[in-house]
């Protein structure tokens, strides 16, 4: 402890910056501005992690948005309905659609505050979002549970609260508060709870589907309507 601190005295700062980007936001800082996949290291050097930037300068010139996306679905090319091992160690192609993985939520939520986004589009070309304060997945210990702040804003509306608090559950691990199994009876993965509002992981359908199965966000276009693309992407509030 005593020799850390002498050391921290006499390196300079830039040595104790991590060359390894935790998430996009740190890419942008080493000066990578543009959208696509880049590795990120939230569980330490040697285990890099693919995921997608949303570097989201506007056509306006706005500012940088820097957020790391946790999933996306836009084409159905890729099985939602997988087991907890792999909601666990994530699943896809960061330049498509997948899922980044619920240990990696978990080590890049514990360190940092984060906000989440989630962007959705449905197949009228309809694009709104919802926006919430925090967001942040607790250890496996205690199922990887989802904790959530308040929702600022979006036209999507809050479909998501719901799942505040909840853990995760999938076809072979249960822990919603449903008498039968959440993600078997609406073929996905989530912080289910008796079931959802919100089932971004649900089964791809091109519009109508089946009733509480489809990708869908209740507030925006009901249980009857699976959407085109729903983005969940999170980023440092601190900047
Ligand atoms: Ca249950």
């Amino acid at each position: 402890m005593m020799l850390r601190v002498v050391l921290a005295l006499l390196l300079p700062a830039a040595a104790y910056q991590s060359p390894r980007p935790r998430d996009c936001s740190d890419v942008y800082r080493s000066g990578s501005g543009l959208d696509g996949v880049y590795a990120i290291y939230p569980a330490g050097p040697t285990s890099p992690v693919l995921a997608y930037c949303d570097m989201g300068k506007d056509d306006l010139g706005g500012s940088a948005e820097k957020w790391t996306v946790i999933q996306r679905r836009q084409d159905g090319t890729v099985n939602f309905f997988m087991k907890w091992d792999h909601y666990k160690s994530g699943f896809g192609n960061a330049a498509g659609e997948y899922w980044l993985g619920l240990e990696v939520m978990h080590l890049l939520t514990q360190d940092r505050n984060y906000e989440l986004r989630v962007d959705m589009e449905d197949f009228d070309g309809q694009k709104v979002f919802a926006h919430y304060s925090a967001f942040s997945v607790g250890p496996e210990s205690e199922g990887y549970k989802l904790n959530l702040g308040s929702f600022i804003n979006g036209a999507a509306g809050d479909s998501l609260s719901y799942h505040s608090g909840k853990k995760f559950t999938t076809t072979d691990k249960d822990q919603d508060e449903h008498d039968s199994n959440c993600a078997r009876l609406t073929y996905g993965g989530f912080w289910y709870r008796d079931c959802f509002n919100a089932n971004p992981n649900g089964i791809y359908t091109w519009g109508p589907s089946p009733h509480a199965a489809g990708v869908q966000w209740k507030t925006f276009k009901g249980l009857d309507n699976s959407l085109k693309t729903m983005i969940m992407k999170i980023r440092p509030v601190d900047g």
